[in-house]
């Protein structure tokens, strides 16, 4: 089922079912390599939500800034590679969305656990705005705030769950959005968490 969001973004629910399997067991790999981590924002709060990356870009914070890095600041390493099937995945949800030949470049993981949040701001620290951005959410479902262009136009609330898939294009892409205080039942194979993966063309 497709749902609107936008004039420009799409809900896809249940996109990313049939491939749950194969993305936990990446999840798994990369983490491994680039281990679950609090970020900083340069105002010196530490985010709620844990966070790595994968791909040749990634998104990273700290007191100097946001910024996308192609190494790991905790390993001085370069990220772990975009596995095949996250590169396919975002490439079939923009064709559906009607985004076409999106290749991402940088995929951010963020893991919540109950109490963790996501508040309202905009992405952009991508070089081309006209590039949509994939997210895929899987685990426990939370309530997802999207926004205005302003921080202070109205927001609507939607649900997103287990194997959806979002997809942010045109207009859409620069909207205010976040995330609610994750609560509720803990999921079947991922316990007390939600880890949402965000695919995009960074570089
Ligand atoms: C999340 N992550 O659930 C969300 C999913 C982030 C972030 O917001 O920046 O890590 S991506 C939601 C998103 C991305 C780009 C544009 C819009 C929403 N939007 O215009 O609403 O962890
Ligand atoms: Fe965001």
């Amino acid at each position: 089922r497709r749902e609107a969001l936008g004039r420009h973004s799409w809900v896809l629910h249940g996109f990313a079912l049939r491939h749950a399997d194969g993305l936990l067991q990446a999840i798994d790999a990369i983490v491994s390599a680039a281990p679950w981590r609090h970020m900083t924002t340069p105002g010196g709060y530490t985010m709620s939500v844990e966070s790595c990356n994968c791909g040749a870009l990634g998104w990273v914070t700290d007191r100097r800034g946001y910024r996308y890095a192609s190494e790991d600041p905790l390993s001085g390493r370069p990220w772990p590679p975009m596995p095949e099937l996250f590169e396919a995945l975002a490439l079939d949800a923009a064709r559906e969305a009607g985004f076409a030949a999106f290749i991402p470049d940088a995929c951010l993981l963020n893991r919540y656990a109950p109490g963790a949040r996501m508040s309202l701001h905009q992405d952009k620290n991508e070089r081309d705005m006209s590039q949509p951005i994939v997210s895929v959410s899987l685990g426990m479902s939370a309530v997802f705030q999207f926004g205005g262009m302003t921080r202070d136009a109205p927001v609507s609330k939607v649900l997103l769950e287990h194997g959806d898939v979002v997809v942010w294009g045109g207009e859409d892409r620069l909207r205010f959005h976040g995330i609610m205080p994750l609560k509720g039942q803990p999921h079947e194979r991922l316990g007390n968490f939600r880890v949402n993966l965000t695919m995009r063309k960074a570089g």
